[in-house]
């Protein structure tokens, strides 16, 4: 029976245990470049089996949200690279999450002030974090199709930045009602075009952005993660998501990709907010599959030793527990994390978490 704490391969990566850190947004990267705190921050995390660092934008278009870092020019390749090492150093493994946020943006991140970039004309009901705090997104230009060829080489061209950065795989976050949540979900996408309508049209551009990147860097370095029903940033739910989401499964079994990792259910909130069948994904993709949200240490285990999943992400539980892999093997008991210091701020609730005294 697999064991949570087992070692097990996604892909091209060696994973020394199931337990996954999941990507975290926390907004401390000035100058859209990680810094020295960033370097701790992960280097203290490093005994998870995988750390999916907080999600990075593609380009500059791809920015929603205050002080997130990117992946794309040659000085955020130097600053992730100092974070890469620490990792490898202490003996962990490190996937950036590669992010497109589309119409979950604000102005002030567009190049020139700019619309945000979507599947649709139409803004969400949603709100974005600027310097002058929290703000309604703006109203996005629906990309033309001529343009979605610049946004598939965009992702491949960070994904060929993560490696030139050390990382040693990626996820593209498909998840979120980001951008490719957007294209997906006909609840959002309006298009009359091949990348709208049917279920085939709307996985369309997820599916070329894999194969882009599989092509770029090898698809045993690239993983994906989906969230099939969370509302989050007014991702409306698909009129049929089970057959969406079991459709781009199936699609991408033959590309034999590192990993699929799921939200199941409402991103950090209930699991149970509309029904679906895991399982089908899993089963469709054949390859490693990441469950994350809400697990508990006894549901983490089961769900690994009954096969239900190759691996476990830990979200909020990895922010306020470096140790979180010896904690759970322990099952000592967990710190809470701070809600005032998630999002923005220095030092303080990201690198001064303690870990377990002996
Ligand atoms: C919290 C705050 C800002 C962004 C996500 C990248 O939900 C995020 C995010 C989360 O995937």
């Amino acid at each position: 029976m697999p064991n949570l704490f087992d070692p097990v391969q996604f892909g091209a990566v060696s994973l020394a245990n199931r337990i996954v850190m999941a990507p975290l947004t926390r907004n401390r990267s000035r100058g859209l470049v990680p810094g020295p705190l960033a370097v701790e921050y992960y280097r203290q995390r490093a005994t998870a089996g995988l750390i999916i660092s907080e999600g990075a934008q593609i380009a500059p278009e791809g920015q929603g949200y205050l002080d997130t870092p990117g992946i794309y020019s040659p000085e955020q390749i130097a600053a992730w690279k100092q974070v890469t090492d620490a990792v490898h150093q202490a003996g962990g493994k490190i996937a950036v999450q590669l992010w497109h946020v589309g119409r979950i943006s604000h102005a002030d991140f567009q190049p020139g002030g700019g619309k945000p970039l979507s599947s649709t004309d139409k803004p969400a009901q949603s709100k974005t974090f600027t310097k002058d705090g929290f703000v309604d997104v703006a109203a996005p230009r629906a990309l033309k199709l001529d343009e979605l060829p610049s946004i598939v080489q965009a992702f491949a061209h960070a994904a060929k930045a993560a490696m030139a950065a050390g990382f040693d795989a990626v996820e593209v976050h498909g998840a979120n009602g980001y951008l490719l949540d957007q294209f997906l979900r006909d609840s959002i996408n309006d298009r009359t075009d091949a990348y709208g309508g049917s279920i085939e049209n709307r996985a369309r551009l997820l599916l070329e952005v894999m194969q882009a990147i599989a092509a770029a860097i090898g698809a045993d370095r690239t993983g994906l993660r989906l969230s099939p029903v969370t509302p989050v940033n007014d991702a409306g739910q698909d009129s049929d998501a089970q057959a969406l989401f079991n459709h781009v499964a199936e699609q991408l079994a033959p590309l034999k990709l590192a990993f699929l990792h799921v939200i199941e259910g409402q991103t950090g909130g209930p699991r149970d907010v509309a029904p679906f069948d895991y399982d089908a994904l899993r089963t469709r993709f054949k390859g490693p599959y990441i469950a994350n949200n809400g697990y508990t240490r006894d549901m983490a285990l089961a769900a690994v030793a009954e096969g239900r999943a190759d691996a476990v992400a830990f979200g909020r539980s990895f922010i306020s527990n470096p140790d979180l892999v010896r904690r759970l093997k322990l099952n000592a008991p967990l710190e809470k994390a701070h809600s005032a210091t998630m999002y923005g701020g220095g030092a303080e609730g990201y690198t001064d978490y303690p870990t377990l005294s002996d």
